[in-house]
C-alpha cells in the first residue's frame, strides 16, 4: 500500500522517474564540486539545476522516437560535499568503477570538468572517450594547481592512450596545448573546422567505428554562449545546440557506458542553459537505451 506521503510528496530536486520493476536506463549522480574554478564559480549547484530543468521539460525525443516517460531513471543523489580535489576525484572513480562493474550505465552531472578525470580513470581500456569542449584542458598546470578544470585531460592522457580520445568543438587553448595535442596524436574536430566541413558528423562516426563502447563528456562551454551562457569559462564562436545533438545522434546503436554534462554555473543562468543541459540528459539517456536494446541488454 502506498502512503499519502509517498503519493503526494516529491523528493525534489531528485529526478523521480524510477519505475518499480523496470530496470533503470541510467543511474544519475551529481558532483557538487567547483573548488578549482578560476573565473565564474557556481558549478557546484549545477547538478540540482539540471534536475529541476529536467523535471520541467518534455522528455519525448522527437528525433529518436522514444518517450522517457515510459522508461526508468534512477537518481542516486549527489556525492558528499568536499573541497578536496583528491577526495572528489577518488569518490567519482570509485562510484563509477562500481557502476561499470555492475553493468550499469550512468549519467554524471557537474560540477567542474575535473570530475571527468575521476570517471575516465575507471573506464575500460577498449572504450572511446568523446569530449565536447571549447578548451583542450591540456595545460601542465594552472593557477598553481597540477590537477584542475584546465589540466585534467593532460593528467588523464599521461596515463591513458590518446588514440582512444576525440575532442570536438575546441577553439580555446594556448599554443603549447595545440602543439601538445598534435604531438600525442589527439584527434580534434575544432570549432573552426566544423564550418568548413559538409558532414563533420562523419568524422566522429569513422572515429568510433573501431570501438564498441563509448563514454561521452560534455563541457557545456562547447556551445556558443548564445546557447549556453551560464558556464564557468564561456568562449565565443562555439557550436549550436543542434550541431551538438547531430554529433550525438551518430552514436545511435553504440553501447554508452556513461556520460557526463559539466560546468553549468546556475548563478549566471536565466534558466536557459540548465534547460539545454536537461535536454542533453534526456537525449543521451534515449541513446543509452537504444545502445542497450541493440546489444540486447534489455
Ligand atoms: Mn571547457
Amino acid at each position: 500500500m502506498m502512503t499519502y506521503r509517498e503519493f503526494f510528496i516529491a523528493r525534489d530536486p531528485l529526478i523521480t522517474m524510477l519505475k518499480e520493476g523496470v530496470p533503470p536506463i541510467v543511474r544519475v549522480f551529481g558532483v557538487p564540486f567547483d573548488a578549482t574554478s578560476t573565473y565564474r564559480p557556481g558549478s557546484r549547484f549545477g547538478a540540482n539545476a539540471i534536475r529541476e530543468a529536467f523535471m520541467n521539460i518534455e522528455v519525448y525525443s522527437t528525433m529518436l522516437g522514444i518517450d522517457l516517460e515510459d522508461l526508468s531513471i534512477e537518481d542516486l543523489g549527489n556525492l558528499r560535499y568536499t573541497t578536496s580535489i583528491d577526495q572528489m576525484v577518488y569518490s567519482v572513480e570509485k562510484v563509477v568503477y562500481e557502476l561499470i562493474h555492475e553493468g550499469k550505465a550512468f549519467a554524471m552531472l557537474g560540477g567542474e570538468h575535473t570530475a571527468t578525470f575521476g570517471a575516465c580513470s575507471a573506464m575500460p581500456k577498449d572504450s572511446a572517450l568523446i569530449v565536447f569542449d571549447a578548451h583542450l584542458d591540456l595545460r601542465d598546470s594552472f593557477a598553481d594547481l597540477k590537477l584542475s578544470h584546465a589540466t585534467f585531460l593532460r593528467r588523464l592522457l599521461e596515463k591513458k592512450d590518446a588514440q582512444n580520445t576525440i575532442i570536438i568543438g575546441s577553439r580555446a587553448a594556448s599554443s603549447e596545448e595545440w602543439r601538445m595535442a598534435d604531438k600525442i596524436g589527439l584527434t580534434i574536430i575544432s570549432a573552426d573546422s566544423l564550418y568548413a566541413l559538409k558532414n563533420p558528423q562523419k568524422l566522429l562516426k569513422d572515429f568510433i567505428s573501431d570501438f564498441e563502447k563509448v563514454y561521452i563528456s560534455i563541457d557545456l562551454d562547447v556551445l556558443d554562449p548564445a546557447y549556453a551562457p551560464a558556464v564557468g569559462n564561456p568562449e565565443p564562436i562555439g557550436i549550436s545546440t543542434r550541431q551538438l545533438l547531430e554529433f550525438l545522434y551518430t552514436l545511435k546503436g553504440k553501447e554508452i557506458i556513461g556520460f557526463d554534462i559539466m560546468e553549468l554555473s546556475p548563478p549566471y543562468d536565466n534558466g536557459s542553459t540548465a534547460c539545454v543541459a536537461a535536454k542533453l540528459l534526456a537525449e543521451l539517456t534515449c541513446l543509452t537505451y537504444l545502445g542497450k536494446v541493440k546489444n540486447m541488454e534489455i
